[in-house]
């Protein structure tokens, strides 16, 4: 490999572990655990993934996640993800999950944490890559849910940095969390939360303010308030992008229309991210390639996006400026 193909270096902060689940995967599993899968194979499950905007993409990942039951399960998902993500240059992962869409199955959140863990716990040395958990609360459930959730991850906490909020957005304004996200402050962990996705500007302020978020996942609509863009860029709050499901969930026409250039130019600390790469069609080295090939980003702007992404990591500032 030339100097020139070496991916480079970088974080991946926005990243649904239960989004890499990659469809052959997802029949293998299957096979083992007894599974019932709506598709004949791997390929016609491929063809399934045509969204048309969220809702009809987190039916289609909910469904899938019917078949990850056993640790071992979860320990397979995460090292796949790992293997890959060494491939695409990735040094740091900070890793959503969402316990909710497995305890609903009857899968305890001790099976899925220790499922993660055991992958996790190797990734440094297996694969050069830190990782870390976010535990995501589903918004579109009632708060007290989430709660309930928080408090049966106390045991577990050791092994979580942060909490997060995804799932649909329009209609679950962040206000709805607000005892939550303060609760989980007081046990020591990190916020972020998605918001301006498909959600209006005023979410992401909501999510600033209501919330503490340190972080927002997304971000993108904030591009059309300009007093917000302001905010951001002054208290430098990083966002985490991910352009292909920017388009895929039809948030932006195409990658030639994506606001990245206007986000970089405007000063915000932006960072590109795969999301849920299995179903949008690539990991966090093609996003890299895709937005510098549909928009022309230079070499300056692509160092610029991976820099921000350890800038913008919850790791220790030692490891920070070690990675930087
Ligand atoms: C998600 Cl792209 C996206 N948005 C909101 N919630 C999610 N969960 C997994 N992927
Ligand atoms: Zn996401």
């Amino acid at each position: 490999m030339t100097a020139s193909q070496r991916p480079l270096p970088k974080a991946e902060l926005h990243l649904h572990i239960e989004g890499t689940l990659e469809p052959e995967l997802a029949f293998e599993l299957a096979r083992r655990n007894g599974a019932e899968l709506p598709w004949a194979d791997p390929d016609e499950l491929r063809a399934a993934y045509a969204f048309t905007e969220l809702q009809s993409f987190l039916d289609l990942y909910y469904r899938l996640t019917d078949v990850l039951r056993t640790e071992q399960d979860f320990a397979d998902l995460a090292e796949a993800y790992l293997r890959r993500a060494a491939r695409a240059g990735v040094r740091h992962a900070e890793i959503f999950f969402d316990p909710q869409a497995h305890t609903s199955r009857g899968v305890e959140l001790g099976t899925v944490v220790g499922g993660l863990v055991a992958a996790l716990s190797e990734s440094e040395q297996r694969h050069g890559i830190s990782a870390q958990l976010i535990l995501s609360f589903l918004r579109d459930l009632p708060a007290e849910d989430a709660l309930r959730t928080l408090r049966e991850a106390k045991p577990f906490l050791e092994h979580i940095t942060a909490v997060g909020l995804d799932s649909a957005e329009v209609g679950h304004p962040p206000a709805k969390f607000r005892e939550v996200f303060a609760e989980a402050r007081a046990l020591g962990l990190r916020c972020v939360a998605h918001a301006g996705e498909e959600g209006p500007p005023a979410y992401i302020a909501e999510a600033l303010d209501v919330l503490g978020v340190e972080r927002i996942d997304h971000g993108i609509r904030c591009m059309e308030d300009p007093e917000l863009v302001a905010r951001l860029v002054a208290e430098q709050i990083p966002l985490t992008v991910c352009p292909f499901s920017n388009v895929r969930l039809r948030c932006v026409d195409t990658l030639a229309d994506h606001p990245l250039p206007a986000m970089l130019e405007a000063g915000l600390l932006v960072t590109v991210n795969s999301d849920d790469p299995s179903y949008f069609g690539g990991y966090v080295d093609d996003n890299f390639a895709g937005v510098r090939d549909a928009l022309g980003l230079t070499e300056d702007q692509l160092r610029t996006l991976a820099r921000n992404s350890f800038q913008a990591s919850f790791l220790p500032p030692a490891r920070k400026a070690e990675l930087l």
